[in-house]
């Protein structure tokens, strides 16, 4: 048994995200930490809300609340739909809590202390009319590249190249609109990442053998370019303040630290949180997890390509500089995009299908299927309603959800409600045993080096034997001739419904609840099947009471395909 520390990038606070944002972070980390958990490891799950930054001011601005009132809303909101996609997080946290203020102002203090952060003069842009100054998004205007004119301080979302404020020509105030603006010279603190580079790279090259191709890559170019210092305040009423204690004069002009600052350091936080949460001092030692954590736990993180050279680089950077021992990710899984009909999800164009509106649509199992076999791992992958139908309707719905239901009710029907004895196993058995013993093996492989893709294609041709099998006995002909060997047939088979309840659990754990439901065991408690167990197919035996649970997976009709298309303007972008 290991202790397994799983992280996945923190969703931001400003809006509901969209199914690109589900598969590239959170979702794999919980079909990852139920798979570990089913195990028997010690698994904690760690993410919460990044709430610090301009987008989070302006979106509240938008909705007309105060910062703090429309974080602690959207993060209930964010909550609510994680609940309803079964992300079974041991730990939901905020950036803003006071153990990220806490543990954040306590990086800087040691970053300082030991030489890696320096006050620098600054020239910014300042709004005479709003009275303060405008970093990052609080700036708009003209992109000096590609001439797009709704560029924010930070980036142009047209061209994606990476911006500061005063790089905008003709730029305005995002608050009031003002261009009566101004570059006036302020303080800020400068993380001096610049002397770290060489740390960094040797920690990178011990780690990255175990990382995905994705985030190496990544890492590498980044690492070639060169590590920059780089400003890690802000002028800003929310986020962590700069400690007065050592910055009196930047605490007290209200300076705090920038969002990609504190965002990491929260998945400590929360970890804290965690702990605190217990209310009762000591059962949950979040220092265990984080500081001098000795060997056994193995730290993975689950993110999207954007956010790699932040974990990668820039964090491990900020750990390697505080010159304590706190844990640094052993795995950095990387994932490309979800597009929607090869196109971009867009927060702010509202484009594509986003989680809460997935989850009125069709229950999460449907999605968290989808996504998972779909995974954008190699390459980009694409989203169409087209492809999602054909996907529920074959693998879901006629592969594994009627194989349950037809064995079911036809063993019911001609048995009774216990599980039928019949014969011996047989040639037919045995061979179907070898099968399932060797998919799963590279079910289990496959799970364990983070290739969740080849996982679900393991898993459905797990569901596939069964078919292939029912197929060859076809047990409603059998009947007529051989009842007994009927029996044998349904008995294994309802044995590959037992198993497949265990083994789809990480990816459909509602439909696999219920599957497991069905079968009254005096002691069910096995979390997991060994490939040799698994072979021999008599985890229940005859005699066992079952019910038949109600379809596990309704089938998306033409009329569905079309209203989802319409509703949510696919194909035609
Ligand atoms: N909040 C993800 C994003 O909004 C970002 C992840 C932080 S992980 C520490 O792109
Ligand atoms: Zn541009």
């Amino acid at each position: 048994m290991a202790r397994h520390l799983v992280t996945s990038a923190l969703p931001y606070i400003n809006g509901i995200k969209h199914l690109g944002n589900m598969v590239g972070s959170m979702l794999p980390a919980d079909v990852y930490s139920r798979y570990l958990r089913q195990r028997g490891h010690d698994v904690l799950y760690i993410c919460a809300t990044d709430e610090h930054g301009t987008p989070a001011e302006l979106a509240a601005r938008a909705a007309g609340l105060p910062v703090a009132e429309f974080c602690a809303q959207a993060h209930d909101a964010q909550k609510a739909v994680y609940d309803g996609f079964q992300l079974a997080f041991d730990h939901f946290g905020r950036s803003s809590s006071p153990q990220n203020t806490e543990i954040t102002q306590h990086f800087a203090r040691r970053l300082h202390e030991n030489g890696f952060i320096e006050e620098r003069a600054v020239r910014q842009v300042y709004s005479p009319a709003d009275g303060r100054f405008l970093p990052d998004r609080y700036v708009e205007g003209t992109c000096p590249h590609c001439a797009y004119d709704k560029a924010r301080g930070d980036q142009c979302e047209n061209c994606t190249r990476v911006l500061d404020p005063t790089d905008l020509l003709d730029p305005r105030s995002a608050i009031s609109g003002s261009t009566a603006l101004e570059v006036r010279e302020t303080t800020h603190l400068f993380l001096l990442q610049s002397r770290l580079q060489q740390e960094v790279e040797a920690w990178v090259a011990l780690h990255e053998e175990q990382w995905p191709q994705l985030s190496s890559s990544i890492a590498r170019k980044w690492l070639t370019e060169g590590l920059h210092d780089r400003a890690i305040t802000r002028d800003l009423e929310w986020g962590v303040p700069v400690p007065a204690d050592t910055w009196p004069q930047l605490a007290a002009d209200g300076k705090v630290f920038y969002v990609w600052f504190d965002a990491p350091i929260a998945y400590i936080a929360a970890t804290k949180e965690w702990s605190d949460a217990a209310g009762d001092g000591g059962t949950r030692d979040w220092r265990s997890w984080w500081y001098e954590a000795d060997d056994t736990v193995r730290y993975t993180q689950f993110m999207a390509k954007d956010n790699v050279p932040f974990h990668t680089v820039m964090f491990p950077a900020t750990e390697l500089g505080v010159r304590e021992p706190w844990k640094k990710a052993d795995v950095v899984k990387g994932f490309n995009w979800l597009t929607y009909y090869g196109g971009k999800f867009s927060t702010s164009q509202k484009r594509g299908v986003f989680t809460d509106a997935a989850l009125e649509t069709l229950p999460a199992d449907y999605w968290r299927y989808f996504l998972i076999a779909n995974a954008p791992e190699s390459d980009d992958s694409s989203f169409t309603w087209e492809h999602f139908a054909a996907t529920v309707n074959k693998d879901l719905a006629d592969t594994l959800g009627n194989f349950v239901n037809r064995v079911l009710s036809f063993s019911r029907k001609r048995f009774g409600d216990t599980v039928p004895a019949g014969n011996a196993a047989g040639a037919a058995e045995a061979r179907l045993g070898e099968e399932t013993a060797r998919l799963l093996a590279e079910y289990e492989e496959h799970m364990e080096a983070l290739r969740f893709r080849r996982a679900g294609a393991a898993l459905r041709a797990l569901w596939s034997a069964g078919n292939s099998y029912l197929e060859e006995k076809s047990p409603w002909l059998e009947i007529r001739t051989d009842p007994e060997g009927a029996a044998l047939t349904l008995r294994t088979a309802m044995n590959l419904i037992h198993l497949y309840a265990i083994v789809s659990e990480p990816f459909v754990p509602a439909s696999a609840a219920a599957m497991r439901g069905a079968f009254a065991l005096e002691s069910d408690t096995p979390t997991w099947v060994t490939p040799g167990q698994a072979a021999s197919l008599d985890a229940v035996p005859a005699g066992t009471p079952f019910t038949v649970p109600p379809v596990l997976f309704a089938k998306i009709s033409q009329e569905d395909l079309e209203s989802f298309r319409e509703r949510f303007g696919g194909g035609g972008a």
